[in-house]
């Protein structure tokens, strides 16, 4: 072993007296040396470091941590202390834009029915400035219609309800944010292929629109020429009418245009999405190329992937063998709150039935106006039923869980199942802000859940919190259980997304 002899350490001292010298050089050292010994006690301290993380999560960008949900959520340990800063403001997306506008079909060049001869669609009727799922519903049925007159469809941006987008209005970076529709979806609406064989026109976007199709080249449709006579048609009929209209059309640019003295002067309007006239298009719609090749963006799904070390089962192994996939052990539940406190006393005062695909009559859950309401009416006991569906309490929301729970196992045991089906994982998906989520987890924790995840729990970057509302919607959609709220556009989706991928019903329930 190599020791340092006596000399070595005279040697040694006699440097470091030089080093520090005396007088000024020597008081100069002292403090030095005093500074970094406090910096390091003061670092070491819990109160100094915390202070520090939070200062660090406030102010650093697009490094930062971030927790997501609603967007305006709380720190991602998942307790309740009010809106976040994220550190970073919205995305610009303008790789995603390069994307969109690179697409292979936009070249005028393309044999009929793309390029300079083909055949377009644009709906500029199409609803904007409202929740993300109004919006998809309805853009994706145009996409179905214009997949069936032979057209391209021509895909636009989600233009946001400024409510419902993440970030705050003094970081908006213009007007009325917008979002590329890439970074929500993937698939042939969005630009995609269309199935193996399938010769169909690809969607464009609508800068290309623009090219393919200057403005003296296009043949205008104003919805009034076909809506005033279809009234409170069948959703069938109203399809048909208006593919027959497309379809037949020699023009190859076509632009439909909304009446100005129509408050919803879509195609498929939200008359239509809240009634049962909705349904006779399922049927067709749900095995459609659009229903069937419709995927999350890559940004979505990246964002699914790196949270799913959240919903691995933290609680003792079950007493039976249990499917290693943690999404056929997850239970998600949609708790939509925030506006829908007033939302649900006006869909009460309304008598409004349940929502779009929400309505299926194959589903097991449905909901009945109860007789004694009016038009624009509703007596305070009905007001009360809908509210205990539309807003449930605790109570009601953790035996509705063990209802659903009880169900699909039943069922599973019933249909012959191997093994014993295993509901270990909750993910609790909200747009709700409030300590109110925090005493829900905890009810449910009493009640045995052990593993319950929430929105607030996502890790997300930058985009991924952009998109957050298709993030959750795609945990849902993967979840071997889903609870949702029967009036919202936001669970009817997801429900699309379950039945096209053939789950059974009993596994799509609604409060
Ligand atoms: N991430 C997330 N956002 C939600 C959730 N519920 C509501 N939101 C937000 O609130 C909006 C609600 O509008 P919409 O999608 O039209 O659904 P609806 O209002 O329930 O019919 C969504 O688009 C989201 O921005 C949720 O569970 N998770
Ligand atoms: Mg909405």
């Amino acid at each position: 072993m190599n020791r340092a002899s006596p000399s070595s350490l005279h040697a040694i001292s006699l440097r470091l007296k030089q080093f520090i010298g005396t007088g000024r050089r020597r008081i100069l050292f002292i403090c030095f040396t005093f500074f970094v010994f406090l910096s390091l006690l003061s670092v070491s301290h819990p109160v100094v470091r915390r202070a520090s993380q939070e200062f660090y999560l406030d102010s650093s960008s697009g490094s930062g941590n971030p927790s997501s949900g609603s967007g305006n959520s709380s720190s991602s340990s998942g307790s309740s202390k009010g809106p976040t800063k994220y550190g970073f403001g919205p995305p610009t997306y303008e790789k995603l834009r390069k994307y969109e506008s690179d697409l292979p079909q936009h070249s005028l060049d393309l044999p009929f029915p793309e390029g300079k001869k083909g055949r377009y669609v644009k709906f500029s009727n199409q609803v904007a400035m409202l929740g993300w799922n109004n919006v998809l519903n309805e853009l994706l049925m145009n996409a179905h219609l214009a997949y069936e007159s032979n057209r391209a469809y021509v895909f636009q941006d989600y233009i946001w309800q400024p409510a419902h987008y993440p970030w705050p209005k003094e970081e908006f970076l213009e007007e009325t944010p917008r979002t590329p529709l890439n970074a929500i979806i993937g698939g042939p609406t969005a630009g995609g292929n269309w199935g193996p064989g399938d010769n169909a026109p690809r969607s464009i976007s609508s800068k290309w629109f623009d090219v393919v199709c200057p403005y003296h080249e296009r043949r205008f449709i104003n919805t009034r020429e076909v809506k005033s006579a279809l009234g409170e048609s069948e959703g069938r009929k109203i399809f048909d009418t208006w593919r027959k209209l497309l379809l037949d059309a020699p023009e190859g640019c076509i632009e439909i245009v909304p009446a100005q003295e129509d408050t919803f002067p879509q195609s498929f309007d939200l008359w239509l999405w809240g009634s049962h006239r909705v349904l006779s298009l399922w049927e067709t719609f749900s095995k459609s190329p659009t229903s069937r090749l419709l995927t999350p963006s890559p940004i979505v799904g990246s964002a699914v992937v790196r949270n799913e070390y959240l919903f691995l089962p933290r609680g003792p192994r079950p007493p039976h063998p249990a499917p290693y996939n943690p999404y056929d052990r997850m239970l998600a539940m949609h708790l939509r709150r925030g506006d829908y406190k007033d939302a649900c006393i006006h869909l009460a005062t309304w008598n409004s039935t349940y929502y779009s695909w929400n309505l299926l009559e194959f589903l097991p859950d449905h909901f009945e106006p109860p007789a004694g309401g009016s038009w624009g009416y509703n007596t305070p006991e009905n007001i009360e039923k809908y509210l205990e569906h539309c807003l449930p309490n605790f109570e009601a929301i953790v035996k509705r869980v063990k209802d659903a729970r009880d169900d699909y196992i039943q069922a599973g045991l019933e249909n012959g199942q191997s093994s014993i089906p295993t509901l270990d994982v909750l993910y609790l998906l909200t747009n709700e802000q409030s300590e109110w989520l925090d005493k829900l987890k905890d009810t449910l924790n009493k009640d045995g859940w052990v593993t319950i995840k929430t929105s607030r729990d996502l890790i997300l970057d930058q985009e991924q919190t952009d998109v957050n509302m298709a993030v959750d919607m795609e945990i849902a959609r993967k979840a071997a259980v889903f609870i949702g709220n029967g009036w919202s556009s936001f669970t009817s989706n997801i429900v699309h997304r379950r039945l096209v991928d053939e789950k059974d019903p009993i596994s799509t329930r609604f409060f």
